[in-house]
């Protein structure tokens, strides 16, 4: 077992979750998903921390594969793939859509949706932190999506919808974690992101996303080699 400590920096804003019960792995009432929101000035092209910090090996990365997408604020730029690979590239410009420093460039009524292969793990996996990590120019900064997930058997729910938040020519990052346990889902299958933005606020209708991160293991399971897991 890989086992990394993680300390979660808390800088700004702690949003409390409408809870859907049963998700929630230790059954406690107060349990509840807790967004956290990171913001931090580019330290290198790809930005490596040391607050914000991409995962890699995680259950995108590893286990999972995009189910399904829909719509892109530029699809010449948009390229899926690099949007779990562990890097956070940091060029304003952003690349075309072959390029390591494209991205995720979703807006209103966009989505992508990633399966966790559940054919070894027929279980599905409980997950501990799903991280959402914006880096690109100084208009389209804002972090504004809905988290879903979707337990074995069952259908997308959402997880937590936290605040449009995000600071220009910054890095910033929400991180979603259990305010009370290590575990903020259970018995997981699919996982979706529903992008929510609108012309208005810190956003100019599409944000330039780098990194989702979906941190777990196999409910129940032993865990497969090379498994990044993050107790909180
Ligand atoms: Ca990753």
């Amino acid at each position: 077992m890989t086992t990394t400590k993680r300390i979660t920096n808390i800088l700004t804003v702690a949003v409390a979750a409408m809870a859907i019960m049963g998700l929630w792995a230790d059954g406690t009432a107060n349990a509840a998903p807790a967004a956290t929101l990171t913001s931090e000035g580019k330290n290198g092209e790809p930005h490596n921390g040391p607050l914000i910090v991409a995962a890699s090996g995680d259950l995108l990365e590893t286990v999972g594969s995009v189910a399904a997408e829909g719509g892109s604020g530029d699809s010449t730029r948009q390229n899926t793939s690099t949007l779990f690979d562990g890097s956070i590239n940091t060029g304003i410009a952003n690349g075309a859509q072959t390029a390591a420093n494209a991205g995720g460039y979703w807006g209103n009524n966009h989505f992508v949706e990633f399966d966790l292969d559940t054919t070894t793990n027929t279980l599905g996996y409980d997950i501990s932190l799903i991280q959402i990590i914006q880096c690109g120019d100084k208009f389209r900064a804002g972090i504004n999506v809905d988290i879903l997930v979707r337990q074995v058997g069952g259908s997308y729910t959402s997880l937590i919808n936290p605040a449009d938040a995000g600071t220009g020519s910054n890095v910033n990052m929400y991180a979603i974690t259990n305010d009370s346990g290590p575990l903020i889902a259970s018995g997981i299958d699919g996982v979706r992101f529903n992008f929510t933005n609108t012309a208005a606020g810190t956003i100019s209708g599409w944000t330039v996303y780098r990194e989702l991160d979906v941190v777990g293991i196999p409910t129940g399971g032993t865990l497969p080699r090379g498994t990044v897991i993050f107790i909180q």
